[in-house]
């Protein structure tokens, strides 16, 4: 049978219709979804990709057409049907299908799904190991759900890989980018925060404020991993002494280099949401004692965020390339070395500042990727300083400059942003409509909208509730007990 779609753009902008009031557009794809979209299709599709965008975009529409009714108001498709929620009735009947991908021998899930034939497939590439990101951002997805439903599986399978990745006591909380789900050892020990790497940390923080910080055992997890961040990760560039998140290839042992993924962006608005739960810097020093740790740790995210500014600044187009390298000093300089970067970013092309970035031809594509102004959008409402938004609006020109197609034709991701014109893909990825322009309006909206003490963004931007755990769930799993100086899993 001929694929009938699946719908990926339509599902993945469902919220951000409902924020931005776009009543007709959101008619126009509700009704598509209740007449034509079926998961019964003989598809293999990515488990990680089909829940953060499609579980994750179907659920975040339950949740703002239930609980914001205003937005985008809509009259009801099937009225007279008490409890019928199309939402959440297609969210679960998807969310049943990818369940197959939990039945491997260890509960770490297969890389991909057939929806049809409720089946999950291991991976074709990597041996069969499935990205550690990939497996471990499935969570607030499924729980969710679970709270929604009653089901406890969907809880029981999500958390059940949270076990089985720390039951490789990863050393100073950074774990290898794959995992076979055949065994739940890690494969090799390449670490970094960037592609494959990244949505595990994320999710650590994030699970601890979904349940309103009731399982200290993920916030435990995502304290190591920051501190683990600082010790192997974190140093400063030869010139200018921006921060960078570097990666080590060969382990912790091996060498850094000094490679930086856009994807790593997440980092300074993650690490600022960690410090406050969601409320702002100043309602958190009054409501709790300030720790110079808290202190150092905004400090962290906000020359994190510095530097993620920095690589748009530094190419032709204002836009960031896919990857950027820096210049840093041998060996790398440590967490503790002096550091201060300059705060303006001097235009002139010679400018010092410039030496420490490089965008290589092969990485100079943009793909209208989120992470910086998410993270813009998280430094804002938690810091208040004026400059995260002025940077969000010079960015915001740029993408509206050099990605918009001509004759009102939408918008495309760039195959090199490092070059004027710069040269176009042809292509647009659904999180350009999910995440970039939703956190870009948000950036720019009231703060009480979608407040960030009362939600938690999935990791392609739909926002979840917070929820007490209640009667029916609580944390299934505890920690195996460890050396201080945590063993790295043997790699296979
Ligand atoms: C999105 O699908 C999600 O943000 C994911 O966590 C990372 N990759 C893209 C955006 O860059």
């Amino acid at each position: 049978m001929a694929p009938k779609g699946l719908g990926w753009i339509i599902i993945d902008s469902l919220d951000t219709l409902m924020l931005m009031n776009m009543t007709k557009q959101l008619t126009h794809a509700r009704a598509w979804l209740s007449k034509s979209l079926t998961w019964d299709q003989d598809q293999d599709v990515n488990t990680f990709e089909t829940t953060i965008r499609m579980m994750g975009g179907l659920l975040s529409a339950h949740y703002l057409s239930t609980t914001y009714p205003e937005l985008a108001p809509i009259p009801d498709d099937d009225p007279g049907k008490p409890g019928e929620d199309l939402y959440l009735e297609k969210a679960k009947d998807l969310a049943d299908r990818l369940m197959a991908a939990f039945e491997s021998p260890s509960g770490i899930p297969y890389a991909s799904v057939n929806l049809g034939q409720f089946k999950g497939i291991e991976s074709h590439a990597d041996s069969g190991a499935s990205s550690t990101a990939e497996a471990a951002t499935l969570q607030l997805e499924f729980k969710y759900l679970a709270k929604l439903t009653g089901e406890k599986d969907f809880w029981d399978k999500a958390e059940k890989v949270m076990e089985m990745i720390d039951d490789n006591a990863p050393k100073d909380g950074l774990v290898p980018i794959f995992i076979f789900p055949s065994t739940g050892k890690f494969m090799g020990n390449n670490i970094r925060l960037g592609s494959r790497g990244d949505s595990y940390y994320e999710y650590l923080i994030k699970q601890y404020l979904q349940t309103n910080k009731k399982e200290p055992i993920y916030e435990k997890m995502w304290q190591e991993t920051l501190e683990g961040v600082r010790k192997n990760l974190v140093t400063y560039t030869a010139n200018s002494q921006f921060t960078i998140i570097g990666e080590r290839p060969s382990g912790l042992d091996g060498e850094l280099s000094p490679k930086m993924d856009h994807l790593v962006c997440f980092m300074p608005g993650t690490i600022a949401l960690s410090v406050t739960g969601g409320l702002t810097e100043k309602e958190s020093r009054k409501v709790r004692k300030w720790t110079k740790q808290d202190e150092a740790d905004m400090q962290l995210a906000r020359e994190l965020m510095q530097t993620c500014w920095g690589m748009y600044k530094c190419t032709k187009t204002g836009l960031a390339g896919e990857i950027t390298y820096f210049k840093i000093a041998d060996p790398p300089l440590p967490e503790s070395a002096p550091h201060q970067a300059p705060t303006e970013f001097d235009p002139d092309p010679e400018a010092e500042w410039r030496k420490d970035f490089e965008v290589r031809g092969f990485d100079s594509h943009n793909l209208q990727r989120p992470e910086t102004v998410e993270s813009l959008f998280y430094m804002w409402r938690i810091t208040g300083d004026q400059k995260y938004r002025d940077w969000g609006w010079e960015m915001f020109k740029s993408f509206a400059n050099y990605t918009a197609v001509e004759d009102g034709g939408g918008f495309t991701s760039l195959s090199n942003a490092d070059t004027l014109p710069p040269a176009t893909k042809d292509n647009m990825e659904s999180f350009w409509l999910a995440e970039t322009l939703k956190y870009f309006y948000l950036l720019f909206s009231p703060n009480d909208l979608m407040p960030l003490d009362k939600i938690v963004f999935n990791t392609e931007a739909h926002p979840l509730p917070r929820f007490d755990l209640g009667p029916l769930f609580s944390t299934g799993w505890k920690r195996k007990p460890r050396d201080n100086e945590s063993k790295t899993s043997t790699a296979h």
